[in-house]
């Protein structure tokens, strides 16, 4: 008999917010919201004292302050997070080498080999939370299941500082009168155009007859009826050695235009993206640029070229190239570039004298900028547009928290 696997999921609770706590002891149980610098900012999470107001993610400053006047506002050290957040796979590690890093707080974990060797399931789900604990002064929520998507679920249905080990001949029971949009993927959509059909439970979606799904979502209309069925395929995908791409993308400060304008973004990202191939040693072939519209309608258009590259003038100029053959039909709030089809660079990618002698330059650039800071040198078709680095400066302590009041 074929035994089911065990999954875990792992989700820190208010991830931004609960950092931001426990690094300074002025914000411990006091509603807070973590924020951007830019001038666009909304929050992007809240501690659950906040949500108690009914703030949530999403919303501007103004509407929190409305709905709960002594808010906190904090801006947000993603050089903090992006930390944690590796730190925390080195725990994960240390329970099953199956660990897949799915964002900046959540993980799962295949322990179906391993929990035997802790005591069992929950066992690891406790000693999780105890190390996070001790070690950021952050909870987390914990879900146990057969597979990712009731994994998800458990954690989700737990939260906040919860465990929950849902096992197979639960899952049933569970979903029966559960709402479809519970489930991990199944957005405000993808609901709706259920419920036009009838269907609100994942009860009802597991029932429901397979023609019918097709029908309305394609291929999608079997996955769907699985996961009503609280059936998932999809493994832990454990991280690649290799990346698979190098990518930047920036809200920009305001909606934009003017073909100089974007350019110049697309040069300032096409940068970002080379210096960091560069600096891990990475070269691509596929270049492609991300356009989201004011309306939030988000597209990707890419250029294969003939050669690896990670040179900034080369992506920006294919970038700039792929700019040139969209007719646009709006202003843009987002820009993103991206190298794919990456390798680690080798002697062969480097073989031209001209090539190298390029290299050697950008190589001196990247040196001034990793020694005096990312604005020491930039090209100057971009100075025009930048806003201040969103970074926080080494110098910011978290006595230096921005209490932001609006009135
Ligand atoms: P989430 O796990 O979605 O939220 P959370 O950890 O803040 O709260 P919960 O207890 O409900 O899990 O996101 C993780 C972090 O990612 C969050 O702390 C902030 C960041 N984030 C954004 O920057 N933008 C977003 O739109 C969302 C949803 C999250
Ligand atoms: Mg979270």
């Amino acid at each position: 008999m074929k035994t089911s696997k065990i999954i875990l999921c792992v989700d820190m609770d208010a991830f931004f917010a609960s950092v931001e706590q426990a690094t300074n002891p002025r914000l411990k149980g006091k509603p807070i919201a973590v924020i951007g610098s830019g001038a666009r900012t909304v929050i992007t999470t809240s501690s659950y004292e906040a949500r108690r107001f009914g703030v949530k993610t999403g919303m501007t400053v103004y509407e929190a302050k409305k709905l709960c006047p002594h808010i906190i506002f904090v801006v947000g050290d993603n050089a903090r997070y992006t930390d944690t957040c590796k730190r925390l796979e080195d725990i994960y590690m240390k329970f099953t080498p199956q660990v897949e890093i799915y964002s900046i707080d959540e993980a799962f974990l295949d322990i179906t080999g391993s929990h035997h060797l802790f005591g069992g399931p929950e066992r690891i789900g406790n000693e999780i939370k105890r190390i996070i604990k001790g070690q950021f002064g952050i909870n987390c929520t914990i879900g146990i299941g057969p597979n990712i998507l009731i994994a998800k679920l458990a954690s989700d249905i737990s939260k906040p500082d919860g465990l929950r080990w849902i096992k197979p001949e639960e899952v049933g029971d569970l979903l029966e009168d559960m709402p479809v949009d519970e489930l991990w993927g199944i957005g405000k959509g993808i609901k709706q155009r259920l419920e036009s059909l009838g269907i609100k439970t994942c009860g009802e979606l597991g029932r429901a007859p397979l023609e019918l799904l097709r029908r309305h979502f394609g291929i999608i209309g079997v996955t769907l009826k699985a996961m009503g069925q609280g059936i998932y395929s999809r493994p832990v995908a454990v991280q690649e050695e290799e990346p698979k791409s190098i990518g930047h993308s920036m809200t920009l400060p305001k909606d934009i235009y003017l073909r100089s304008e974007i350019a110049s973004y697309i040069l300032q990202l096409s940068e970002m993206v080379g210096r960091r191939a560069r600096r891990y040693g990475y070269a691509g072939r596929v270049i492609a640029l991300t356009i989201r519209y004011r309306s939030f309608e988000t597209f990707t258009k890419q250029k294969a070229i003939s050669f690896y590259t990670n040179d900034t003038h080369e992506i920006y100029y294919h970038a700039l190239s792929i700019l040139d053959s969209i007719k646009l039909k709006d202003s843009i709030r987002l820009i993103g570039v991206r190298l794919s089809g990456v390798l680690k660079e080798s002697g062969q990618m480097t073989l031209i004298n001209e090539i190298k002698k390029r290299k050697e330059l950008l190589k001196a650039i990247d040196d001034v900028c990793d020694r005096y800071g990312e604005d020491a040198l930039v090209w100057a078709a971009y100075i025009r547009t930048m806003e201040k680095p969103r970074v926080i400066s080494p110098a910011w302590r978290p006595s230096g928290v921005k209490n932001i009041d609006i009135k």
